[in-house]
């Protein structure tokens, strides 16, 4: 594997989430696959999960780990082709990402949308100028229009947990302060649309996701319906795709709490993390029985170290 972006990278999903699960049982069972091959993990925006558990998924395979808080440490990135650079950009994406390829046999970039511009953001213009000119594997550790890594791990959370042969899984929009990408939301929808799942997407009229993400997938503007024998319900607030970026208010109503989950088949709530308490999910429902959250996350490290397995297989 040369590039895991979305879930079109990978041909045999289901044994990717296999694989995920066995790490999971052995997680130093290829210890040496990675020995004297490096990672660069380049971040343009913050990250805590992505970080953590794709750096542990590496030592794992016995690989070293370079970390680079560009956006914070690096010199200010320009992206546009045929700049002149007189203004605050010291260096150009095409030297950056021929550098780092030069240090690193794999590079993992975390790039967010900026949320003014969608053909911009849907163009991947960040994420695909690094796989452009780095020269070596590329895994997105969030990009302007998806989170693979999350994804995955997503589905390896629900195949560990399920209850039965097809589980009912609800996507839900939660309440939030401000303009968040629908990086996640298009992801996971993606993801399990090629899933052996029963899918549902609610959110308030407005919040239609691309709808390039949700082919397959059942939408509703009623959560109360959706969530009805639902298996596995997803949490997460996200701007609309159409005025692009832009919030509408409102809505607050769409936070979960306890006793909305009596129609369910014991739902188990997930959320990508990091999660707004008592906005975006009530104390109740993240302290209680039905929150797998932190399981969820843990998964992060397995489906992390499946990709770079396969990336490093494919290394010559
Ligand atoms: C990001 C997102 O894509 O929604 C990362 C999720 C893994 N989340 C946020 O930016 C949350 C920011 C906030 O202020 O709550």
């Amino acid at each position: 594997m040369k590039l895991f972006s979305s879930v079109n990278d990978v041909t045999d999903v289901n044994a990717l989430v296999k694989e995920a699960l066995q790490l999971k049982q052995f997680p130093y069972a290829y210890k040496d696959l990675g020995e004297n091959k490096t990672i660069a993990l380049v971040f343009l925006n913050p990250s805590l999960r992505t970080r953590m558990s794709t750096q542990k998924a590496a030592l794992n395979l016995g690989m070293n780990v370079m970390v680079l808080n560009i956006d914070k440490e690096g010199w200010a990135l320009e992206l546009r082709d045929g700049a002149i650079m007189n203004g605050n950009t010291v260096e150009h994406i095409r030297e950056a990402a021929a550098v780092m390829g030069q240090y690193a046999d794999i590079i993992g970039v975390r790039s967010f949308p900026g949320l003014k511009n969608r053909e911009e953001d849907y163009s991947e213009m960040i994420f695909n100028k690094f796989v452009e000119f780095c020269g070596v594997p590329i895994v997105s550790l969030e990009s302007a229009t998806r989170h693979p890594l999350q994804s995955l791990a997503d589905l390896v959370t629900i195949e560990e947990l399920k209850t039965r042969a097809r589980p009912k899984v609800v996507l839900t929009w939660a309440p939030h302060i401000k303009p968040l990408p629908q990086a996640v939301p298009n992801s996971f929808a993606e993801w399990m649309c090629k899933a052996d799942v029963d899918f549902t997407i609610a959110h308030p009229k407005g919040y239609e996701l691309c709808s390039d993400f949700t082919q397959g997938a059942t939408i509703t503007h009623n959560q109360e319906e959706a969530i009805a024998d639902a298996d596995f319900i997803y949490v997460k607030n996200w701007s609309a795709y159409e005025p692009y970026g832009k919030v509408f208010g409102g809505n607050e109503d769409w936070m979960l709490t306890n006793d909305r989950l009596k129609n369910t088949n014991k739902a188990k709530i997930m959320h990508c993390l990091p999660v707004r308490r008592n906005l975006e999910l009530s104390d109740e429902i993240l302290d209680g029985e039905s929150s797998v959250v932190v399981h969820e996350a843990a998964n992060r490290v397995w489906a992390a170290q499946a990709v770079l397995k396969r990336m490093l297989e494919g290394l010559s």
